[in-house]
């Protein structure tokens, strides 16, 4: 055996016996690395007279293809070997359940407003929006509230440092009604004056200068406003019963109208719902009068003045109209259940978890009020 046959042996021998990566690779290097015995074996051909490499050249190199080969599939053979225990050892239980992908909720606000939509869509109101930055007279005085009014003063209300470029103070909205105001300035001037019906309500963020358990500086509001002609008190009362009792799902509600006063309306009335208690748990609903029943105020409301209707470029001879002003986060309270309005803005996500809504809920009363 010539010393070339015999260098190949030695190497595909110990490649035959090793068992693992690293040794392999010292295999490697000793054979075919840059010092490897083959490598330095090549180099010699350079030396030789050209007789000798014709005859030694493909000898050493076919050598060296032999070794490389043989080190090659004992790679892929080890690696074989290796996933083939693995996939002996391991499972993957396709039938254990998913983890729960993290999910957000609708909060209860969101949600009321939905609800409020929906019922009030069933009786032919559309939702209106405007700017929650507004100015004194779209807030104050086409409303026909007094310079003097004390709503207008500055520990109530929140007024920017500069006014708009007409000079006019710039505020943050304390009520919805300015998106009345607009709604009925665009019906005036769309119609040239002539004016045409409008149902609407109008829910939204309003802000107040005031903080305690009861009220924050931002609350949620909602405003319905019908102008007409031949409307009546009769029509605000039936609406807001209709609304009372598809919202709180209940037919055995009452309503009653308390004379009140507010500048934007003439008469006034202030709206209080029948509550009993039963099983031991006030709710709205049932028999005021019996044992532990009472009122509990939860709207404001009258007939459009006369002055309002008139500021917005319509013929309050010819229009008459309602209004009604609700708190959006106490109307969730109630029929929710929260007891601290803090907790609303707050961004707990464990409130959000536990009283929010999930996203594919459908609003309570997707059969509406006519259903
Ligand atoms: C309340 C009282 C109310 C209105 C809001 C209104 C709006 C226009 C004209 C006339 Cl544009 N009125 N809104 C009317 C009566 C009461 O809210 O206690 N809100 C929480």
């Amino acid at each position: 055996m010539s010393d070339i046959e015999a260098i190949r042996d030695k190497y595909l021998e110990q490649i035959d016996a090793v068992s693992d990566g690293d040794a392999l690779e010292a295999i490697r290097l000793a054979a075919l690395g840059k010092k490897g015995e083959i490598s330095l074996l090549l180099k010699t051909l350079g030396q030789m007279t050209p007789e000798e490499r014709q005859e030694q050249g493909p000898k050493i190199n076919g050598m060296r293809q032999a070794v490389a080969d043989a080190l090659t599939s004992r790679k892929e053979a080890m690696e074989t070997a290796a996933l083939d225990a693995k996939l002996a050892t391991e499972k993957l239980d396709l039938t254990l359940p998913a983890p729960a992908a993290p999910k957000g909720s609708i909060h209860p606000v969101s949600q009321v407003m939905d609800e409020l939509a929906e019922i009030f869509a069933d009786l032919g109101f559309s939702v209106a929006t405007g700017p929650e930055i507004e100015d004194d007279w779209h807030n104050f005085t086409a409303l026909n509230i007094p310079d003097t009014h004390p709503a207008r003063a500055m520990h109530d209300t929140f007024y920017f440092p500069q006014t708009d470029d007409s000079g006019m103070p710039k505020l943050l909205r304390t009520h919805t009604s300015p998106v009345q105001i607009r709604t009925m300035m665009d019906v005036a001037k769309q119609t040239d004056g002539a004016g045409e019906p409008i149902y609407l309500i109008a829910p939204g963020r309003t802000y107040r200068s005031d903080s305690d358990a009861t009220h924050t500086p931002m609350f949620h509001q909602v405003e319905g406003l019908v102008i007409d002609k031949g409307i009546h008190m009769g029509h605000l009362k039936w609406t807001l019963e209709t609304f009372v009792r598809a919202f709180f799902e209940r037919d055995d509600i009452e309503l009653r109208l308390r004379p009140s006063y507010f500048p934007f309306t003439e008469p006034s009335a202030e709206v209080d719902v029948g509550f009993s208690v039963e099983q031991g748990r006030r709710i709205i609903g049932g028999d005021p009068r019996g044992e532990n029943g009472g009122w509990m105020e939860i709207l404001g409301s009258g007939m459009v003045h006369p002055n309002v209707i008139r500021n917005c470029g319509l013929d309050p001879d010819i229009w008459q109209g309602f209004a009604f002003g609700c708190g959006i986060d106490r109307l969730a309270m109630l029929k929710y259940g929260m007891d601290d309005l803090r907790a609303f803005f707050d961004g707990d996500l464990r409130w959000a978890d536990h009283y929010g809504f999930g996203a594919l809920d459908v609003p309570t009363l997707s059969g509406g009020v006519g259903a």
